[in-house]
């Protein structure tokens, strides 16, 4: 995800490729979400390390690597690989889960049922369909394109469309896309795009159907061409700008206007710069989400939400230096 966004050139690709490698297989094959989370952020500060790291110590000492993938870095260094890689590489359970979780929707969890019951493959699966749950057939069927990364100029364009048909039905909408487009990447894996509606608060229960009243008049314009899951908040699909170019994963959020800062903050990411920005947060005293930021009392209990009225402002009282989206790899 963020060696694609990175702008300067990254000195240091194999190693970052190594350690993501390794950090793959401990999330999909043995679970380890923590190990998981580790080697990527060895990676992403490896990657923004302006010159070749040539040493186990030149490594040990950036933010985010410690002893342990220090030390395997300076055997990778010394040898080119690691033994640890060389029996990933092997196992042929890892490589068919490795293949099958490339489809959306299919996680480690399931491709381990499909490993079971004998698929060893993208083809296998496309003769047993009835393995998959519905969300996972669409998966199948974008297969390719949804490995396809999306320019930034595509999805300018289609920003700009849900922006005009929203706005055409109901002027009061809002939109901002956010995700790695926003980080300002060149290019993207899906579109993560969030709706707001200046009518709409947390604090006012409706019966509105905001999003759903969107998402309608997109698929109605032929834009969205498939739905993965459509809740009150939330939606999920495919859509497709122009005939001929590839079907998009895209992700759809409704946020109350009074949560539109920690919104956006949350879904701009990145994943990593979130975990360590709420980590901050947590030492400082607060509780920060997708939804609010919360003073926590001595005994551990959230308070009521800040009044945030900007962004920046969410960095300012956690006293955290402000990072523009472009800066927020980790
Ligand atoms: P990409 O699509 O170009 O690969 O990168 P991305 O835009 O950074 O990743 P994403 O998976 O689409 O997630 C969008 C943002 O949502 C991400 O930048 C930060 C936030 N987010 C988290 N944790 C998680 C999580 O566990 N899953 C997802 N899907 N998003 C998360 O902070
Ligand atoms: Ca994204
Ligand atoms: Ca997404």
């Amino acid at each position: 995800m963020s060696s694609e966004s990175s702008k300067t050139e990254n000195v240091n690709k194999d190693i970052c490729n190594f350690l993501l490698e390794l950090g793959n297989y401990e999330r999909d094959y043995n679970r380890d979400i923590h190990r998981y989370n580790a080697y990527r952020k060895a990676a992403a500060s490896i990657a923004k390390h302006p010159t070749r790291i040539s040493s186990e110590k030149e490594a040990r000492q950036l933010y985010g690597v410690g002893v342990k993938i220090s030390q395997k870095i300076g055997i990778f260094l010394r040898t080119g690989t690691h033994p640890q890689l060389e029996e990933i590489r092997k196992s042929d359970k890892n490589n068919v889960i490795k293949e099958l979780t490339r489809v959306f929707g299919i996680g480690p969890a399931k491709a381990d049922i499909l490993y079971k019951k004998g698929i060893r493959s993208i083809d296998d699966l496309k003769d047993h369909k009835d393995l998959l749950t519905s969300h996972q057939i669409i998966g199948l069927k974008y297969f390719d394109d949804f490995e396809k990364r999306i320019p930034r100029s595509e999805i300018k364009q289609i920003e700009a469309k849900i922006r005009k048909i929203s706005k055409k039905r109901d002027n009061n909408y809002n939109l901002i896309i956010c995700g790695s487009y926003r980080r300002g990447a060149e290019t993207c894996g899906d579109i993560d795009g969030l709706l707001t509606h200046n009518k709409f608060t947390s604090n006012k229960p409706t019966d509105k159907n905001y999003l759903n009243i969107v998402i309608q008049e997109l698929v109605k314009i032929n834009l969205i061409t498939d739905t993965l899951s459509l809740g009150f908040s939330k939606f999920m699909g495919v859509c497709q700008f122009r005939k001929n170019l590839p079907y998009r994963r895209i992700d759809l959020r409704l946020i109350p206007k009074d949560q539109y800062y920690c919104g956006i903050l949350y879904f701009t990411g990145s994943d990593i710069f979130n975990q360590n920005m709420r980590a901050h947060a947590l030492e400082k005293g607060y509780t920060l989400n997708e939804y609010s930021l919360r003073p926590v009392s001595k005994n551990g209990v959230p308070g009521k939400p800040v009044r945030i009225s900007s962004e920046k402002q969410i960095f300012d009282i956690l006293n955290y230096p402000y990072k523009k989206p472009s800066e927020r790899d980790n």
